[in-house]
């Protein structure tokens, strides 16, 4: 029987932030391709629930839970995940938040906060998860970038800079890892209703104007990016590294 390359079987995928919005969808798309996935959250409960809804679909699941921010919990963790589950094949680094508020007035604190939790955290994940696929020379790293990788918008500067040093970051690991025989790879959200976007979603003339703005004239749905997911993760692309795939409905591709 010729092998399914997007087939997860057996894999370990762990993805940060994943017990709710995009990145619970993409735990469930990379559970739904065959992975073994790790759940991760900052909170017991929540985190320990979206295993189990996981696992009730039939996807083996179990949580992990640290503050991405914190390097030490995240070092500690990973470990004892290789030790306890087995070797980690797959990272999606996905853990992020948005912070809105004119740069004139953008409290210090709240900059911080965006760029450790959406950039300097994907280093303290990255960095404990290579350590280990580097022996075995195998691995795919994905990092949820934006489209704001590319494009500006007004009151979320320090998002955009935090995505736009996500896909550097992306293409350098690829670049130095690649001879290594680890992927890494980034996919670009456009606007999906999210938790995180919940004000937006509400606002008519915001909606409106992404609609027009958008190609394809809608929100995206979280189901629709766990298929870039899981091929970025999976032997279909196998000869796939450094690439940031837009998953926007065309915005970025549109004025
Ligand atoms: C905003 C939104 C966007 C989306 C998304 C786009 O305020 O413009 O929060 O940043 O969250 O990241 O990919
Ligand atoms: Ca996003």
């Amino acid at each position: 029987m010729v092998p399914n390359p997007f087939d997860l079987g057996g894999r370990i995928a762990l993805v940060t932030g994943s017990n709710r919005g995009i990145g619970r969808a993409l735990a469930l798309g990379l559970g739904k391709a065959g992975a073994r996935v790790v759940v991760n959250g900052r909170g017991a409960a929540q985190t320990a629930a979206a295993a189990a809804e996981l696992a009730e679909l039939g996807i083996e699941a179990r949580a992990a839970v640290f503050d991405v921010t914190d390097p030490g919990a995240a070092a500690r963790e990973i470990d004892r995940i290789e030790a306890e589950m087995g070797p980690i094949d797959i990272l999606v680094n996905n853990a992020g938040m948005q912070q809105r508020a004119p740069i004139e007035t953008f409290p210090l604190a709240a900059l911080r906060q965006v760029m450790e939790t959406n950039l300097m955290s994907a280093f303290y994940v990255s960095q404990p998860v290579i350590r280990h696929m580097v022996p075995r020379a195998r691995g795919a790293i994905v990092n949820v970038c934006s489209v704001m990788s590319e494009l500006g918008r007004p009151t979320i500067v320090p998002y955009t800079a935090s995505k736009g040093g996500l896909k550097m970051m992306t293409r350098g690991l690829a670049a130095e890892l690649g001879p290594k025989g680890i992927r890494v790879n980034g996919i670009a959200p456009g606007y999906f209703r999210t938790e995180l976007n919940e004000a937006l979603v509400e606002d008519p003339e915001f909606s409106g104007w992404l609609t027009k703005r958008t190609p394809m004239g809608r929100w995206g749905d979280v189901e629709e990016l766990a298929g870039a997911a899981v091929f970025l993760a999976s032997d279909a692309a196998s000869f796939v590294t450094g690439q940031i795939l837009y998953v926007d409905g065309g915005m970025t591709s549109a004025v």
